[in-house]
């Protein structure tokens, strides 16, 4: 018997470490594009609020704008703040704040954000925070469904579908 010379043994261990690396690699590739597949890269999570009672408030024929009301309420532990909404039937729309000055007359401002609290709710309402749609596209039928699109920080919006109905 003849005793391996060091450079035998050397790629011997080569030989057995290598493909083990490799299938490791392999795995790990595996186990990443199972975590983040295309969809979820392209979509992030929506905005974390339920929506109750949400209104288009109804308005004459020929009126180019309307509000918004609606309840928000979120249940998780961190503020959840709106910055933008759009709607097909506005050229577009705001976010607004209702303030009374120092006379007490009340009057509303655009607000570049709204924040619904950790564990609260957010009342849009005709005498409060609310939305406006602006340069209406077409009349808008009492009864009929309105696709609104909040969105927030990080990306993430939620649609919110809002009924037309009589103030
Ligand atoms: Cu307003």
């Amino acid at each position: 018997m003849s005793t391996p010379t060091p450079l035998f043994v050397a790629l011997a261990l080569a030989a057995v470490v290598i493909p083990a690396a490799g299938e490791q690699a392999g795995h790990h590739l595996t186990e990443h594009a199972r975590q983040s597949t295309p969809a979820q890269a392209a979509r992030p999570a929506p905005l974390p609020l339920t929506v109750q009672g949400a209104t288009v408030v109804a308005v004459p024929p020929g009126a180019t704008e309307t509000s918004v009301f609606m309840t928000l309420r979120n249940p998780g532990n961190a503020p959840v703040t709106l910055t933008t909404v759009r709607s097909p039937v506005a050229g577009h729309a705001m976010l607004m704040k209702t303030r009374r000055d120092a006379q007490g007359r009340t009057g509303m401002t655009a607000a570049p954000s709204l924040t619904v609290p950790a564990r609260g709710t957010l009342t849009l309402s005709a005498t409060g925070d609310h939305l406006m749609l602006m340069d209406l596209t077409r009349p808008l039928r009492v009864g009929e469904t309105i696709r609104l699109t909040l969105g927030g920080g990080q990306g993430r919006t939620l649609n919110v579908d809002a009924v037309v109905r009589k103030p």
